[in-house]
């Protein structure tokens, strides 16, 4: 696997130097001070290029040349904003970058109920609480027919939740699902988050997964000859919150998505942790299947516990067999010939950078540098081991 590392620009506590101590061969980043749906110029581009080989790496991947919503909804300026899509595509193929990860996820992106959940051993992880998302619906935003997506015993203890809430930590709940996680949309306020999501209220997931076709029947075709590969990423958590369709969080899912159009440039970004924190997703059954779509992995592993909460687990621990799927991935390698870019997605916030604590949520250094280390060591033992 091509080892990589997430950085998210000049404004990153994690400098690019660090990611070349980590051992990373390349940066995975975007030019994320570039409002959704406009174009990414040549100039900018090159910056970003230029500050990355300055250093000895290699910008291998762009998460994300984000979609905007009206292109999601397909209304108003749509079409607009896919002739700037296809123009931030020229361009970065111009600059000779190739590899595009995106997601289709509705209003949020990556979305979690705690960013700094407190591990046994005084470290902490990032965590979605079915409960407290319940009582955000129910009892912050006050979402109108929550109750239909949520049973009866969830409602119940959201409700003692909340009403055993301090005012901070309400607040610390809104602001982790709706101050933006890295890389993602803007802050948003209640008001303007209901805004957003009564724009879905008739919008299905078969209505969603057509505009999603739609989108990439207009783009892949410019992709294919630009020799772009694109890579959706899976939703997270994968299933609907705030009764908003999510349409990538399964094999079927998946299935559907390869089929929109066939062309080795609609592929995916298989992302464990996403699709791990589905239990009736078979992770290395499916990336045997979708073998010749995956162009980009996410590694990391969720514990998922009995009612459809989970928290990020350390990379080879958790509820999905990391060993297991770093072989599949290798198999797919070697039958394909190719080497993948993997990013060691997310780490707990550890040791120094407890006391430090200006990164990004789940994306300090130590956590991460701990993730590819053994990710590395995992993959250097499979190799060596001649199981594949
Ligand atoms: C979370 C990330 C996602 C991802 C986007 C891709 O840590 O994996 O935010 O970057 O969904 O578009």
């Amino acid at each position: 696997m091509k080892q990589t590392f997430r950085w998210f620009g000049a404004s990153d506590v994690v400098t690019l130097s660090d990611i070349k101590q980590s051992g990373a061969t390349g940066v995975v980043t975007a030019l994320h001070h570039i409002p959704n749906g406009e174009v990414w110029e040549i100039e900018e581009i090159l910056k970003t290029k230029k500050a990355i080989e300055h250093v000895n790496l290699e910008w291998s991947f762009i998460e994300s040349i984000p979609i905007h919503e009206n292109i999601k909804l397909r209304q108003n300026d749509y079409k607009q904003r896919i002739e700037n899509y296809k123009q931030s595509l020229k361009n970065i193929a111009k600059c000779g970058i190739k590899n595009v990860c995106y997601n289709f996820m509705p209003v949020l992106d990556w979305t979690r109920t705690h960013l700094f959940w407190k591990l046994e051993d005084g470290s902490t992880a990032l965590r979605f609480d079915k409960v407290e998302m319940a009582v955000f619906e129910a009892f912050i935003m006050k979402r109108k027919d929550v109750e239909n997506d949520y049973n009866k015993t969830i409602l119940k203890k959201a409700e003692m939740r909340f009403n055993e809430m301090t005012s901070e930590e309400k607040q610390r709940l809104q602001d982790g699902i709706l101050k933006g996680l890295p890389g993602t949309v803007d802050d948003l306020t209640i008001p303007k988050f209901k805004e957003m999501i009564a724009q879905y209220k008739d919008i299905s997931h078969a209505d969603l997964k057509a505009n999603l076709s739609y989108f990439l029947n207009e783009i892949i075709p410019l992709a294919e000859q630009l020799g772009i590969k694109m890579a959706i990423h899976p939703d997270d958590p994968p299933f609907d919150i705030m009764g908003l369709p999510r349409i990538i969080t399964s094999e079927n899912d998946l299935e559907d998505l390869v089929g929109f159009i066939d062309s080795p440039s609609n592929g995916i970004t298989f992302c464990t942790g996403s699709l791990g924190a589905n239990p009736n997703n078979d992770l290395p059954k499916m990336i045997e299947k979708f073998k010749d779509r995956i162009h980009f992995l996410h590694l990391r592993n969720v514990k998922r516990e009995a009612d459809g909460s989970f928290y990020e687990d350390n990379h080879l621990a958790g509820s999905s067999d990391m060993y297991e799927i770093v072989k599949a991935v290798l198999k797919i390698e070697k039958a394909r010939n190719i080497v993948l870019p993997m990013r060691p997605d997310h780490g707990h916030q550890m040791l120094h950078d407890l006391k430090n604590n200006n990164a990004y949520a789940g994306y300090s250094s130590i956590g991460r540098l701990k993730g590819l280390a053994e990710l590395r060591g995992l993959e250097l033992g499979i190799l060596k081991s001649n199981t594949l």
